[in-house]
């Protein structure tokens, strides 16, 4: 196939977690493209290295290569017009480009107090050194010391996603009558606690956990 997507993968190559990756594949499913995935684990730098950088999700699409998650999304919008749209008018752009921030600096750090020591577990023993060193110098403290936090961490987060709950009580998705990218980032957060949490986490969360069913289920995932 000629498009390929590279994503971030657990030793369980089936185990895609990485947040920015499922971004991009609810997007890709928004507009009707089928891809490859293509494993990808934290140190295989060299296997992306012709995308210029060291992070998935990197999106070959026939000859253009592209990589962040937002310059994907803003690539297939305007590459593929005549699919469903990813952002609805430039007021939806405007809004999405909020819920990015909420996601990535309040809601993924949550999340990533709780899911830390518990992908360090699942993920490739080659990976296992480098994830170690990079998240406990990011973090200024050791995974064990992530790991006994666990129970207040799990409580922030059940506060944290109080304006996520508010929403969806009021209306279906996040862009309203029908998912869009505004979804996509929202879920790919949530989808990255759920595939790697060792805990059910959101086992008291029927609203949330009911709209990630019906997104998925609007892809046909
Ligand atoms: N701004 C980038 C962030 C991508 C990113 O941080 N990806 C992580 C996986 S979730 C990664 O590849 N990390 C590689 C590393 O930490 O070495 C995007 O939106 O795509």
């Amino acid at each position: 196939m000629s498009r390929k997507l590279y994503e971030l993968a657990a030793a369980d190559e089936t185990l895609l977690f990485s947040p920015y990756c499922w971004r991009t594949k609810l997007a890709l499913a928004h507009k009707n493209l089928e891809y490859e995935t293509i494993p990808w684990r934290f140190t295989e730098k060299d296997a992306i290295a012709f995308s210029g950088q060291g992070k998935v999700p990197v999106l070959v699409d026939g000859a253009r290569t592209i990589h962040d998650s937002e310059i994907i999304a803003e690539y297939l919008e305007a590459t593929y017009p005549n699919e469903p749209a990813l952002f609805a008018d430039p007021a939806a752009r405007a809004i999405t480009r909020f819920v990015k921030s909420w996601t990535e600096d309040v809601l993924h750090p949550l999340v990533a107090r709780i899911v830390l020591p518990d992908i360090f577990v699942k993920l490739d023993p080659r990976d296992k050194a480098y994830f170690r060193d990079s998240r406990e110098r990011a973090w200024g403290m050791t995974i064990e010391d992530i790991n006994a936090q666990r129970p207040a961490a799990t409580k922030a987060l059940t506060a944290g996603l109080a304006p996520l709950r508010g929403t969806l009580k009021a209306q279906p998705f996040i862009a309203g009558t029908a998912p869009a990218y505004a979804d996509h980032i929202i879920f790919g957060a949530l989808q990255w606690a759920v595939l790697t949490s060792a805990t059910p986490l959101l086992g008291e969360e029927p609203i949330i956990a009911a709209w990630m069913s019906a997104v998925l289920e609007c892809y046909g995932l």
